[in-house]
């Protein structure tokens, strides 16, 4: 009789700790424990109104047979801080503007902005020939050593790009034994953008001329322009007027 009822009391002692520490069966505590409904627990919803979190996972169902699927957290909040702001509109290209860096229209009567070079007659600043004002440069360098008359300017580029070289030309009895040359110097060498060669030329007017110049010419402390004349008969001659350097855009 004595063991008999030793064994119940093992039995009911080992049912009562069974149920009251459910740890002991190994229960996980994201599960929800089966209600007598049957239903999951319903999961945790994100609670973040900064970052308008990610709502919590979805419950999950009871582990019983007969538990349903938990209902799913609620979403966090969406209230959070507002999305970043769009990067700055990058900066457009700009239309920019022409500078001009050098310009002798010649009516100041003289030649201070040139450096002159021989061995003909030299460059003057002359009103026998203007093409706009009273005024152009103008070389009868009676000698056909060539170069006879060189006036050249020095027009630092540095900073600037797109560099154009505009003049208006009259060339007078120019012929074959003759040379007119309009260059630009890139710090090393001349660069010729005309030149009468072999050719002869007697401009009845002024001819308009236009360069836009390489990239050689951008960004150049010795940058440079010249006008070379060389004909024998007092009769020849080089007018040049309107003698622009501009840089941009
Ligand atoms: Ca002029």
């Amino acid at each position: 009789m004595c063991c008999y009822r030793n064994q119940v009391r093992s039995v009911l002692a080992v049912l009562v700790l069974t149920a009251g520490c459910s740890s002991i069966l190994g229960l996980d505590d994201d599960y929800a424990v089966r209600t007598d409904a049957g239903a999951g627990a319903v999961g945790a919803g994100g609670t973040s109104s900064g970052g308008g979190n990610d709502g919590g996972d979805a419950g999950r169902g009871g582990t019983a047979a007969g538990g349903s699927a938990g209902t799913g957290g609620l979403g966090g909040s969406s209230s959070g801080g507002a999305a970043g702001g769009g990067g700055g509109t990058a900066g457009s290209g700009g239309t920019g503007t022409v500078v001009v860096l050098f310009e002798d229209q010649f009516e100041s009567g003289t030649l201070a902005a040139w450096t002159l070079g021989g061995p003909g007659d030299p460059w003057i600043a002359s009103t026998s020939t203007p093409n706009a004002g009273a005024v152009a440069g103008r070389a009868v360098p009676t000698t056909t050593s060539d170069p006879a008359s060189t006036m050249e300017a020095v027009v630092s580029t540095v900073g600037h790009t797109n560099i154009r070289l505009e003049y208006d030309r009259r060339l007078l009895g120019i012929d074959g034994a003759d040379e007119f040359r309009a260059g630009w110097f890139n710090g090393v060498t001349w660069i010729y953008v005309e030149e009468t060669g072999s050719a002869s030329a007697n401009d009845a007017a002024y001819v308009h001329r236009a360069f836009s110049l390489p990239p050689g010419a951008e960004n150049e402390a010795g940058f440079a322009i010249r006008f070379e004349c060389t004909a024998g008969a007092v009769s020849e001659s080089c007018n040049v007027d309107g003698v622009i350097v501009t840089a941009g855009p």
